[in-house]
């Protein structure tokens, strides 16, 4: 009886220490400083300092321009998926020359090619394909053209042709906030395709 009463104790008094151990535990972690204090010399400092000096990863750097597409006739899919994700045109950023063709091929089924009301050049003839219908546009007048598939456009199947000179690039780029506020995936696409030009 006398050893039941010194288990118990024991247990009793182990549960508590490592009690009072996890709670001290917990309370160093949250009062322990979140980063390091290095001082000048150590070799942490100098962990530090090249970090610090490392060169900035250049905006410019960070989508690669598209070029100039060779003739005065191009080609654009329109695809259920290709290894840029999914619903997209393909290419979907192209730089031509005014007076080029594009060509929008129904390679998949339901889209259609249709420019957008506000990003496309001041004069410059609007398009709207018919669904599942390939469909040619000679481009005469300079500058950035934006244009979607009407059933995807909520998925961002949108694309950009630059056409001699970005001449309107300001504009669209302003119309681009509103247009990708539409999209319920893929929100950051038509930013990336701008980001080409
Ligand atoms: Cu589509």
């Amino acid at each position: 009886m006398k050893s039941f009463v010194l288990n118990c104790f024991a247990t009793l008094m182990a549960i508590l220490f490592s009690g009072q151990l996890l709670a001290e535990s917990t309370v160093w972690s949250r009062t322990a400083p979140v980063g390091e204090v290095c001082i000048e010399g150590d070799p942490c400092a100098e962990e530090l300092v090249m970090v610090a000096s490392a060169p900035a990863p250049s905006v410019q750097g960070g989508a690669a321009k598209v070029s100039l597409s060779e003739g005065s006739e191009h080609e654009v899919k329109m695809l259920n998926m290709s290894s840029a994700g999914t619903m997209v045109f393909e290419p979907a950023v192209l730089k031509v020359s005014v007076g080029d063709t594009i060509h929008f091929k129904s390679v998949d089924l339901s889209h259609n090619s249709a420019s957008i009301a506000g990003m496309i050049p001041d004069g410059a003839s609007s398009w709207s394909g018919g669904m599942n219908q390939d469909i040619s546009v000679t481009l005469d007048t300079e500058g950035v053209y934006v244009y979607q598939c009407d059933p995807h456009a909520m998925m961002a199947m949108v694309g950009v042709i630059q056409v001699g000179n970005p001449v309107n690039l300001e504009a669209v780029k302003s119309q681009a906030g509103s247009k990708k506020a539409g999209f319920v995936m893929n929100q950051s696409r038509l930013d990336d395709y701008l980001s080409q030009l």
